[in-house]
């Protein structure tokens, strides 16, 4: 199997950021997420209020202490939400193989991309930067432990490799609180026999790390401080939609050729429901016309399938209704509200 190429992406200070990107006199100041009231507790808070030792989970009150001058903020949850589905569009143009972790971060799977990771690092940072106007770190290497410590390496706005020979010298130092899956609790209970960095870790046989972590949690650990670690992605919570989209060269305004476009494309996305036994709601086409406007059409069907034929009367109703007065550039068509087949099965006899 080839080595995996992993990116691991995760947005600085992200609620923070989101205060600072809408309203700018914000920029540059240390801005708190959350109350300072006396059961206030911190959200996050940006980079600048950070240098006073504020930091997520914390107190509103201590935070206030710590930093007398920084600007508390409510959260305002709605919006932290719309910000985190145009970053991840932007994540799903480079590949559809994304585990999505929270709200602000995410693993992609790049193996088989034709571009190289730290290319594609790039492009992610620039265009989260340029069309969204935030700052997003990331990690690159081959595993999901190792992608996520990058990402953390030049936070905020940072891109970082970790190459398999760097792997014995950048883990070692580490303090055992930086090994994920390794709790505080244990992390605790490790210090008290002498045990705080990995390099400390690495001397433990399975035997003693066992006593420590529990059998199964035990070789996960012995494992992956050696720099491996073998998870895939969590694919299933990511996989909302499955779509296509085609850039046209001349002039296309028939709807006929439309519908025969989105068909095939229809076609695709219908055996690949099939293929992974999954049934959709939801059908959605995109038409960007040659000054880049662009409009979508959804139509949510009454029940889930992964019938071509259905699917394919939504389809033609959307492109029927649509008025079509420009030069378009590009089509595309989508199928979201998706779920396993069979838990619908199931919960339909229910
Ligand atoms: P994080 O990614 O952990 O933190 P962050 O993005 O603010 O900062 P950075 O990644 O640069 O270190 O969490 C993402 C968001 O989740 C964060 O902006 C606010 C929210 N959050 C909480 O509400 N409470 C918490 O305890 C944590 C850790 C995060
Ligand atoms: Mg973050």
């Amino acid at each position: 199997m080839a080595e995996r190429k992993i990116l691991h992406v995760d947005l600085d200070a992200f609620f923070a950021s989101v205060e600072q990107l809408d309203d700018p006199s914000f920029k540059g100041k240390p801005i708190i997420v959350g109350s300072s009231s006396k059961r206030g507790v911190v959200a996050t808070c940006s980079y600048e209020a950070r240098k006073y030792g504020v930091h997520s989970a914390m107190s509103g009150l201590i935070a206030k202490k710590l930093c007398p001058n920084g600007i508390f903020v409510k959260p305002r949850m709605d919006r932290y939400v719309e910000i985190s589905k145009e970053v991840f569009r932007i994540l799903h143009e480079v590949t559809e193989h994304i585990e999505r972790v929270s709200i602000d971060e995410a693993y992609l799977d790049v193996t088989y991309s034709d571009r190289s990771p730290c290319i594609i690092a790039s492009w992610i940072n620039a265009s989260v930067k340029k069309r969204i106007g935030i700052t997003i770190s990331v990690g690159i290497s081959y595993n999901k432990f190792l992608a996520k410590l990058a990402s953390d390496w030049n936070k905020p706005d940072g891109i970082f490799e970790i190459l398999p020979n760097d792997v014995p010298n950048i883990l070692k130092p580490l303090n055992i609180t930086k090994v994920h899956g390794l709790g505080k609790k244990t992390a605790v209970r490790l210090n008290s026999i002498g045990i705080f960095t990995i390099s400390d870790l690495l001397q433990c046989d399975r035997q003693t790390l066992s006593y420590f972590l529990g059998k199964l949690r035990s070789d996960e650990i012995y494992n992956r401080i050696r720099g491996i670690d073998n998870r895939p992605l969590n694919l299933k919570t990511s996989r909302k939609s499955y779509g296509r989209e085609t850039t046209f060269e001349e002039d296309i305004r028939s709807k006929p050729i439309i519908k025969e476009v989105l068909l095939q494309y229809l076609f695709e996305l219908a055996f690949k429901l099939v293929k992974t036994n999954k049934s959709a709601k939801t059908v959605t086409i995109k038409i960007k016309f040659e000054d880049f406007s662009q409009i979508t059409r959804s139509h949510s069907l009454l029940s889930y399938t992964n019938n071509l034929q259905i699917l394919e009367e939504a389809m033609i109703h959307l492109v029927d209704n649509l008025t079509i007065n420009k030069k378009i550039r590009l089509v595309g068509i989508s199928l979201s509200n998706i779920v396993d087949h069979k838990n619908y099965q199931l919960s339909m006899f229910d």
